[in-house]
């Protein structure tokens, strides 16, 4: 049986969901983020971070296993910004969070990094459903050039305009998992990956509906300090790369505050910005 994007995606109430993402959204009343964010599911900008802030975690970062495979993976942990606080104070700039608070409607809880210095090749995806059903959109991520990103070194994929489609839902996709699947654990970590034994037909659909949308597939091709902060279901995907390239980039991903009881131990930095902690990271240096 062909499984559709359909088969996959609902509408959520509407009063679940982040002022924004409603229909009733008053488009004369937005700034020009919020109307960048409502058309296109994405906002970028130019030399947002400065380059100060990222040189301190750039030097962090290149000393990580340098010569070894892990150099190019980054830390294994999507929370070892616990131990390194030289990404929390990029993940946390003050004029970040208060953008992404412009977009979501609430203050926004840091709690994953992707620190990999390689595209991560996952296939076509909205973020949400790879998070609990209660998160309904109150939800973020930013991608973050630390160099000039190279078109050969596998750069972020994404449809703008794409956020305005349903939305994955975690339960529907792992329906048509098989048994087998549904009960699979990874032998090192004893998880069940099952957003990537699901690719399998996830990918096809979300291709499919891509494909019958007629929207353009963008790459972001930026230089060091640019950021896209993008919408927790815009369609994106980290590319293939065509050579060994490094692609140097910090990935963050943030939830509304209000919006993780899942996430309950949290701490503020200086200025007051949420970060989770969740003390079970490899602290490997
Ligand atoms: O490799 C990439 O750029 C994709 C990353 C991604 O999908 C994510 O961080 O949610
Ligand atoms: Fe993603």
């Amino acid at each position: 049986m062909k499984v559709k994007f359909e088969d996959l995606s609902e509408n959520p109430p509407e009063s679940l969901l982040p002022p924004l993402d409603r229909r009733d959204v008053n488009l004369a009343s937005l700034t020009e983020n919020q109307a960048s964010w409502v058309r296109d599911g994405v906002v970028i900008k130019k030399k947002f971070i400065p380059d100060e802030l990222l040189d301190d975690y750039i030097k962090r970062r290149a000393a990580f296993r340098p010569g070894t495979s892990w150099f190019k993976s980054g830390w294994p942990d999507g929370n070892c910004y616990e131990a390194i606080p030289e990404l929390r104070r990029a993940a946390l700039y003050p004029p970040l969070m208060e953008l992404l608070k412009e977009l979501i409607g609430e203050q926004m809880l840091f709690h994953l990094a992707l620190t990999g210095w390689i595209s991560t090749e996952r296939e076509w995806h909205q973020d949400d459903y790879l998070n609990p059903p209660f998160v309904n959109t109150w939800y973020a991520a930013v991608w973050i050039a630390l160099d000039t990103i190279h078109p050969d070194s596998g750069p972020f994929e994404y449809v703008r305009g794409s956020h305005q489609w349903p939305l994955l839902r975690g339960e529907k996709v792992r329906s048509f998992l098989t048994d087998e699947e549904k009960n699979r654990v990874d032998p090192v970590t004893g998880i069940n990956q099952w957003p990537s034994y699901c690719e399998r037909y996830v990918t096809p659909a979300i291709e499919e509906k891509i494909q019958s949308s007629g929207l353009p597939i963008e790459s972001f091709l930026a230089e060091k300090g640019d950021i896209l902060i993008w919408h927790s279901r815009l369609m994106h995907r980290g590319s293939r790369p065509k050579s060994d390239i490094l692609r140097k980039s910090l990935i963050t991903h943030y939830s509304g505050v209000d919006h993780r009881h899942d996430m309950f131990v949290t701490e503020a930095d200086e200025n007051g910005q949420r970060f989770a902690v969740f003390k079970n990271a490899l602290m490997l240096d």
